[in-house]
Formats: C-alpha cells, sequence, structure tokens
C-alpha cells in the first residue's frame, strides 16, 4: 500500500536526500503538498498542569470525559480527552516530590490512565488492573523517583487502549530536576521548550474519527491519513527565539515517524525517552516508534520558515515483504515554525547533559527471552494475530517472576513479519546491542520503548530497585496498540 507512494518519491528528481546507516531517505520539496493549501492553523498547546499543595503533596485533577473537537473549520467532530475535549495537560512535576494525580471517570463507561515511563509501585501504575468505572475517581499517589524526562500518560484498559486513544486520551508528563533546572536549555514552556503529540487519524467524510478495524488494521495497528500535532490539524507554530527545544512524542496507535526538517538541515537530539542523553547528538533525522519521546533543539533564522516532516524511507536492505511491512508512514509535514523577523538569542548548548550509570551486561543475574511473534492466515487456524512467547495476554496468569534489586538482561527476538515497539513498566533500561551491534548515539540513553525491526535480536538491560509486590503486576507489551489490544501483552511481578 506504501510502496507506490515511495516510488513516487524516488523517481522526484527534485528530490532532496541523505544516507544514514545505509539507508536512503529522501523528501522531495516539490512534491509535499501542505494540507488544505498551506499550514494555516495555531499549534494548539496543552496546558501546563503543576497541581496545588495538599499537606505536602502535589495534587493534580484529571478528568476523563467525552466532547466535540473542531479539527477542521465548521465541522465538530466526537472526541474524548483529559480536561477537555482531545488530549489533555502536560503535568509538570519534580523529582522528590509527593504527587496525587485524581482520575475522575466521566466517559460513560470503564477505563484507565497510566502513566507511561514512569518508575512508581504497580498498584499506582494506571495499568489494566487500575480500572476506573464510570463516575467514580481513582487516586494514583507515589513519589517521583527518576531524573528529568519527558514521558506521558494514556488510557490502558484490556482490549480498549487502541479505541480510548484513538478518541484522544493522551497528554505529556515533563519531569524536572536540580540538573536540568541547571542546564541552559531553552525552558519556557509553549514559548521555546514545546510539547508536541503527533499523531495520524482518519477522518470520514463528515469529519468523524471512527475507531472501526480492518482485516490490515488488525494486523498491521490502526494507521490514520491525516496528521494532527496536539490535536492541530495543519499547524504553524511562531517561534521568538533563535533555538527552540521540542519534547516530541509518537503518539500514533501505530506509525512509526522519520522526522527531519525540510531545508536537510541538522538538528540536536538531547533527551531519549527517560532522560537527557550524555551529551548533544546532532542528527538530520530522527525515527519514532509508537510512544518513543525525544527532545530535539532546532536553530532557527529569522523570517525563514522551517518545516518538520515525516520524511519517507527506502526499506530496500530489509527482509520480508520488501521493506512493506513496516508501518513507515509516507512523507507529509507535521508542524511550519515560522520565526519571527527579530529573535532573541538563546544560550549555547552545553557540551555535557547529564552522566549517566551504565549497567554492566556481567551484573545480570538472569536473562530473559521474548519471542515476539504474529501468525499470518488467522482465519483458517483461528489462532491469535499476536503472541510473545506463545502466549496471548490473560490478565490471570503471571508471565515473569524478577528479584528486587536484580539486573537482568531481557533478550528481545521478533521472528514476525513486522517491527515491534515493545515496552515495558517499572522501570527505564538501556539498549546493549541489535543483533550484536551497539545502539546508535540516538538511542544511547534511558529508554522505556525500544523498537525490535524484523529478524533483530535487541537485548535490553535493567535493573529492578524499588516497588515489590507480589499481587500486582507491571505489564511488557508492544506499543502498536492495536497489537496490545490483541494480546500482546504480559505481566511481571517484582518480589
Ligand atoms: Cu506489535
Amino acid at each position: 500500500m506504501t510502496s507506490p507512494t515511495r516510488r513516487n518519491f524516488l523517481k522526484s528528481t527534485a528530490a532532496s536526500a541523505v544516507v544514514l546507516g545505509g539507508v536512503a531517505v529522501y523528501w522531495p520539496r516539490s512534491a509535499i503538498s501542505s494540507p488544505m493549501g498551506g499550514m494555516t492553523n495555531v499549534l494548539k498547546i496543552p496546558a501546563l498542569e503543576t497541581g496545588h499543595d495538599e499537606g505536602g503533596v502535589q495534587v493534580y485533577d484529571l478528568t476523563m470525559q467525552n466532547g466535540v473537537t473542531e479539527f477542521f473549520e465548521g465541522y465538530q467532530t466526537p472526541t474524548s480527552g483529559i480536561n477537555g475535549s482531545y488530549l489533555g495537560p502536560t503535568l509538570k512535576v519534580r523529582n522528590g516530590a509527593a504527587v496525587r494525580f485524581n482520575v475522575t471517570n466521566n466517559l460513560g463507561e470503564p477505563s484507565t490512565l497510566h502513566w507511561h515511563g514512569l518508575h512508581l509501585p504497580a498498584r499506582m501504575d494506571g495499568g489494566p488492573h487500575q480500572v476506573v468505572r464510570p463516575g467514580k475517581t481513582w487516586a494514583s499517589e507515589f513519589t517521583v523517583k527518576q531524573k528529568a524526562a519527558s514521558l506521558w500518560y494514556h488510557p490502558h484498559l484490556e482490549g480498549k487502549t487502541g479505541e480510548h486513544v484513538w478518541r484522544g486520551m493522551a497528554g505529556m508528563v515533563i519531569v524536572e530536576d536540580t540538573e536540568s533546572d541547571a542546564l541552559p536549555l531553552p525552558n519556557n514552556y509553549g514559548i521555546n521548550d514545546v510539547p508536541l503529540v503527533l499523531q495520524d487519524r482518519t477522518f470520514t467524510p463528515d469529519k468523524r474519527m471512527d475507531y472501526e478495524l480492518s482485516m490490515r488494521s488488525r494486523m498491521m495497528g490502526m494507521v490514520g491519513n491525516i496528521p494532527v500535532v496536539n490535536g492541530t490539524y495543519a499547524p504553524f507554530f511562531e517561534a521568538t527565539t533563535t533555538k527552540v527545544r521540542l519534547r516530541i512524542l509518537n503518539g500514533s496507535n501505530a506509525s512509526t515517524y522519520n522526522l527531519a526538517l525540510d531545508s536537510g538541515a541538522n538538528f540536536v537530539q538531547v533527551a531519549t525517552d527517560g532522560g537527557f542523553l550524555e551529551a548533544p547528538v546532532e542528527v538530520n533525522l530522527l525515527q519514532l516508534a509508537p510512544a518513543e519521546r525525544a527532545e530535539i533543539i532546532v536553530d532557527l533564522v529569522a523570517g525563514e520558515n522551517v518545516t518538520l516532516l515525516n520524511v519517507a524511507i527506502g526499506t530496500s536492505s530489509s527482509g520480508g515483504m520488501g521493506g512493506g511491512g513496516s508501518n513507515n508512514a509516507p512523507a507529509f509535514p507535521f508542524l511550519e515554525i515560522r520565526p519571527a523577523t527579530s529573535l532573541t538569542q538563546s544560550a549555547a548548548l552545553p557540551a555535557r547533559l547529564t552522566e549517566m550509570e551504565w549497567l554492566n551486561p556481567e551484573d545480570a543475574v538472569k536473562t530473559r527471552v521474548f519471542n515476539l511473534e504474529m501468525q499470518m492466515g488467522m482465519g483458517s487456524g483461528g489462532g491469535n494475530p499476536v503472541s510473545i512467547n506463545g502466549k496471548v495476554m490473560d490478565m490471570a496468569r503471571i508471565d515473569e517472576v524478577v528479584n528486587l534489586g536484580d539486573t537482568e538482561i531481557w533478550e528481545l527476538r521478533n521472528v514476525s513479519m513486522m517491527p515491534h515497539p515493545f515496552h515495558m513498566h517499572d522501570v527505564q533500561f538501556q539498549i546493549l546491542d541489535r543483533n550484536g551491534r551497539a545502539p546508535a548515539a540516538t538511542e544511547h540513553g534511558r529508554k522505556d520503548v525500544v523498537m525490535v525491526n524484523t529478524g533483530e535480536t535487541v537485548r535490553i538491560i535493567m535493573r529492578f530497585e524499588d516497588y515489590a509486590d507480589a499481587n500486582a503486576p507491571f505489564m511488557y507489551h508492544c506499543h502498536i496498540l492495536e497489537h496490545e489490544d490483541a494480546g500482546m501483552m504480559g505481566q511481571f511481578v517484582v518480589v
């Protein structure tokens, strides 16, 4: 389905191209049509919620609710959000702070709210066991215990996560600490420190975004054909400083984005899923799988517009289905950045951002193997389309038991015909290697999602500190939400 588009780009004579890691990347400027004749809508910035103090606990009131959102002028699209009609506020928390998230469910149906990337007790995680019934409020209370990072939150109801996220329920979490306070990075929220929730949605002719799974989307995940950023269609952002920091979340259900600037210029990545890289990394292309985050710094020139694109990627070297098994989206613009004619000078980037404590494979007491599997022709055999180690998610089954304090290696083997973004709850991990090769600099940091490509074995290492509870499991799963909903998920407890 994507191959005709790719062929068109390959034939284009006006294409810019780079080769990165043996993969050719194209963004033919003339071929990218701006939606509806231009990027015409001001980028929405989610409200910043810093909570209020109740006896030393920072309290955040969050209400899951239904509403309508005007993506297209004159059309009221039914959606769901948190404290609003689509998406939710950005929650700012501090390392070391006691926090309480009061989650009220006004959806008229059960849901949950999961704190993706946060290190907390399993009972506070908002996973499929922490169902919030309609009309009820669930309090998630814990002490923030991790470094500065851009995290997020979204529903995690068994079998319904894809639909609930699709309707609009998601938001970002920003953790700050003394280290992030001290770094000379742009940190003026909404001005030069901008959250970008990247998503794609499919709209009907009357602009509803119905969640109806086809045979294809059951297998490949729900992929839309209209990009939205912070719930904004065809957005632009007016910048006033020479550097902007973009906190980017791939908030899609199933799409992998390959981000570049239309100028082909480099930008600087400063953070991965779980916080700062040790040092800034300069790139001109950044791949984000579903649920992955990155913070990047973009240099701007007064009066010169620059567009953040999703670019098309040629995957001729990849095995299986000629690369057609990937969910790489075709080329399109996400966001036009319009610098003012006069910009405030931003500080130079520091050479070092943080110090990582690198986990040593020799300290690992156990290696667990996770086979990521798909079965084609599910109609004939009646088997489940996706599984991990031959098993489909069972809420009543604990798959793995981990000992508190242990360092472990998890060996993720993709034996299926498409890439799977693997996510684990509880802790941030580090990538040891991909098929024996060291990870790229862009993912050499704290991670909670890792793309495992077809035929690839990715080894990750983590240490299980805190929060032992034999009766409350954490999840691990594919973050293509339709795979998760179909049971590509398992449970572990820390004891
Ligand atoms: Cu998957």
